[in-house]
């Protein structure tokens, strides 16, 4: 970091402008708010500065305290800069670009006036990181906009776009932004003279009767084990009832009840994973990335419907091409159906689905996407269909385009086999429902180029998903890595363990639903076809008799009234069905297995250790670049549960060495398919972390 300081102060026509610049995001880093404090302190004792103003250098306004020293020892400031700026004798105008978030706009707000560029965006998002606004918000904000607006922004941590801002009161002018420094400088000089504004002088917030109780009720099921959100209600509630100083005093105490807390740390750690899996370290710095603008997809399926729409969202314009014209117009008319609901639920704006729609272009014929510099190919997960789209791509996109599948499991290599420009083949593995999920597997065949690489996971991240880097095998990375939940919830059952006991502990454990639920849902026929498969390829396959016996008797999940559980007409709510149990005892007495009962932790334990070996597998074969990558992969493909940072990042809080033990004697116990990882045994030894594990070719 250079020595140049971090704040900067200079007066300009009378006015003291203030310029935070601490790269990339002028986060309250080292030296920020001290430096603050002494330029807030230098204006007010220059009898040449009338009026301050308080901004950001770069691309960003002060995008809030420096995430990466928390829980690690900072030196108390002997005063804060939100005290510096609420105290000035001298009126400070906040002005706002890019992001105002956290401590940043309580930096805001504890200036008199804040301004803000269109499309700049503020909020405080503390609670998604485990905590709650440190710094006066919780105090602030409810004041200045009102209890309820307040605590909705507060325990949802969202961002708030400068006009939305404007019309709640947090900002008092929206300006043009095109020279952010005069205009700024412009407002401060017609605030000369006026009353002072201070928020912390104004009276308690006013509450309608049961805000407070009616938010608890209503973030009960999604914040279930956390702490976070229900801090901020509470301080937001003292807002209401205390003075400000009294006040200030109860945010910290709550502030620090969550600082050091697991879930703290855990979504700490999530937010940093979700960046560093963007890096390819084997990938040369300088690149040449190949430009992508336009883009096709080739099925109009729900996959190929749903990654359409995601390039439509950030503003691609995307070609869709089908088999037949019946299969495109009935793409087109899931897409519009899609788009409506998101409307009627208030997700997006009917401008924004009238900006988006156009953006979907049908095409009748795969010549018509010739131009296009990205194609992906979204059909049937049959190889030799597969195949022949990519012989046929291969035969009309022009040379530099970039051609991606979107297989979840099939070997990128025999389908790059069809194509003459096997470097320009690559996997971009969605996960359902494309448009929402916002994990993208990007998977690298072996001759793959490294330009198609980094285009491609810079692409993910262009159409607002988070990119992970997997290699070529079975399942990928996400997927393979859940193979063994899955086949261990289902012997448990085979072994005793009833289906609503397994949904049940992971329901505890955070998930939205349990993983039989979640089967019945997706449908069963669907896995029953890929084991046939499988056991048609390999009579070593290890067949499921309880599903296979559910999807033979009719019993397909929800889409036929009954799977695992029974569902009354028109009500998606899972039955516990004895006819279930019955089967389940069948079945197990057909195949010869002696029933038991298990305990919750048993069955947590079988699910979760047996992705957690399974992933070293993955890593140590180079397939995954990092643990937390997996993490990532994790919470944004499977809805676990982010307070817990993710499945390696949970595993750490039992140990390796006592995952790895537990391995061994079940590997003792039932065979090869609990073999431990070697590097999961390294790891036990070395008395390391599960998180920090890297691929060989990243040592
Ligand atoms: N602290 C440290 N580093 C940060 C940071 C932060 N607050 N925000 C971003 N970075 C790094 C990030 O790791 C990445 O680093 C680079 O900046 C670009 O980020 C007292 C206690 C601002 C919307 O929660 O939401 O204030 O990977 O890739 O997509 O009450 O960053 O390049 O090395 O995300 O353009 C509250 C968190 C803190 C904001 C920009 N503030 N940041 O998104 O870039 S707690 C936040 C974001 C607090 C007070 C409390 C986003 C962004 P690298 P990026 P982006």
């Amino acid at each position: 970091m250079s020595d140049a300081p971090v704040v900067r102060f200079e007066v300009v026509e009378g006015i003291g402008v203030i310029t935070v610049d601490y790269p990339p995001v002028n986060a309250l880093g080292p030296g920020v708010s001290d430096g603050i404090v002494a330029a807030v302190d230098q204006g007010n004792a220059d009898p040449a500065v009338q009026a301050m103003v308080l901004m950001g250098a770069g691309r960003t306004f002060i995008a809030g305290a420096d995430i990466r020293r928390f829980g690690k020892p900072r030196p108390p400031s002997p005063r804060r800069s939100y005290d510096a700026l609420d105290e000035s004798a001298k009126p400070v105008v906040a002005a706002i670009h890019g992001y105002a978030l956290g401590g940043g706009l309580e930096n805001a707000l504890s200036c008199q006036w804040r301004i803000a560029v269109p499309g700049a965006k503020v909020g405080l998002p503390e609670v998604l990181i485990g905590i709650l606004p440190g710094g006066g918000g919780t105090q602030r904000l409810p004041r200045l906009i009102g209890a309820k607006p307040a605590l909705e922004m507060i325990v949802t941590g969202r961002h708030v776009p400068a006009e939305e801002a404007k019309a709640l009161g947090i900002v008092d002018a929206i300006i043009p932004g095109k020279d952010l420094r005069a205009e700024a400088i412009a407002f401060a000089k017609s605030v000369i003279g006026k009353p002072m504004r201070r928020i912390s002088a104004m009276p308690p917030a006013a509450a309608e009767p049961g805000l407070f109780d009616d938010m608890r009720k209503s973030i009960a099921r999604k914040a279930r084990n956390q702490k976070a959100p229900y801090n901020c209600i509470a301080a937001v509630e003292a807002a209401t009832r205390l003075p400000f100083p009294e006040g200030l005093a109860e945010e910290k105490r709550l502030f620090q009840e969550l600082e050091n807390a697991p879930e703290a740390q855990a979504l700490r750690y999530a937010f940093f994973a979700e960046r560093e899996i963007a890096r390819i370290p084997f990938l040369p710095k300088d690149l040449a990335l190949p430009e992508i603008r336009t883009a096709a997809v080739v099925g109009a399926g729900t996959m190929g419907g749903g990654i359409a729409m995601s390039f439509a969202d950030n503003g691609f314009p995307v070609k869709l091409v089908d088999a037949s014209p019946e299969g495109l117009a009935r793409g087109l008319q899931r897409i519009r159906d899609n788009y409506a609901v998101s409307v009627k639920r208030g997700s997006i704006t009917q401008a924004q689905m009238d900006e988006r729609l156009p953006r979907i272009q049908p095409v009748e014929r795969i010549e018509d996407i010739a131009d296009c510099d990205v194609v992906i190919e979204a059909v049937f997960e049959q190889l030799p269909v597969k195949q022949e789209i990519f012989a046929r791509l291969d035969a009309v996109m022009k040379p530099e385009a970039i051609l991606l599948t979107n297989t979840s499991a099939i070997d990128i290599d025999r389908i790059a086999d069809a194509t003459k420009r096997p470097q320009m083949v690559a996997g971009a593995h969605f996960f359902a429902p494309a448009n929402v999920m916002k994990l993208l597997e990007v998977v690298e065949g072996p001759r793959t180029a490294p330009e198609v690489l980094g285009a491609t996971m810079k692409l993910g991240r262009a159409i607002g998903k988070i990119s992970g880097y997997a290699g070529n095998c079975d399942g990928f990375v996400a997927n393979r890595s859940r193979i063994f939940f899955t086949l261990e919830q289902n012997i448990m059952v085979e072994e005793g363990a009833l289906p609503e006991q397994i949904d049940k502990v992971m329901v505890d454990f955070g998930y939205p639903m349990g993983p039989f639920a979640v089967n019945d849902m997706s449908g069963l026929d669907v896995s029953y076809f890929t084991r046939k498969r499988r056991l048609a390829e390999d009579p070593n396959y290890r067949t499921l008799p309880i599903p296979d016996r559910l999807v033979e008797s009719g019993r397909k999940g929800q889409k036929t009234g009954a799977g695992w559980y029974r569902y009354e007409k028109g009500d998606r709510t899972p039955q516990v069905d004895p006819e279930v149990h019955r089967l389940i005892k069948e079945v197990a007495a057909e195949q010869g297995i002696e029933q038991r009962p298990f305990t919750d932790e048993e069955i947590l334990h079988r699910l979760l250790f047996a992705s957690v070996n399974e992933a070293c597998k993955i890593i140590e074969e180079d397939k995954a670049l990092r643990a937390s990558d997996i993490d990532v992969m994790w919470l944004n493909g499977f809805g676990f549960p982010r307070y817990r940072g993710g499945l390696m990042f949970w595993a750490d809080g039992i140990g390796a060495e006592a995952i790895y033990n537990q391995i061994a004697a079940w590997h003792q116990r039932y065979g090869d398919r609990w073999r431990p990882s070697a590097l999961l045994r390294r790891i036990a030894e070395s008395g390391g972390k599960l998180r920090e594990a890297k691929a060989p070719r990243l040592q």
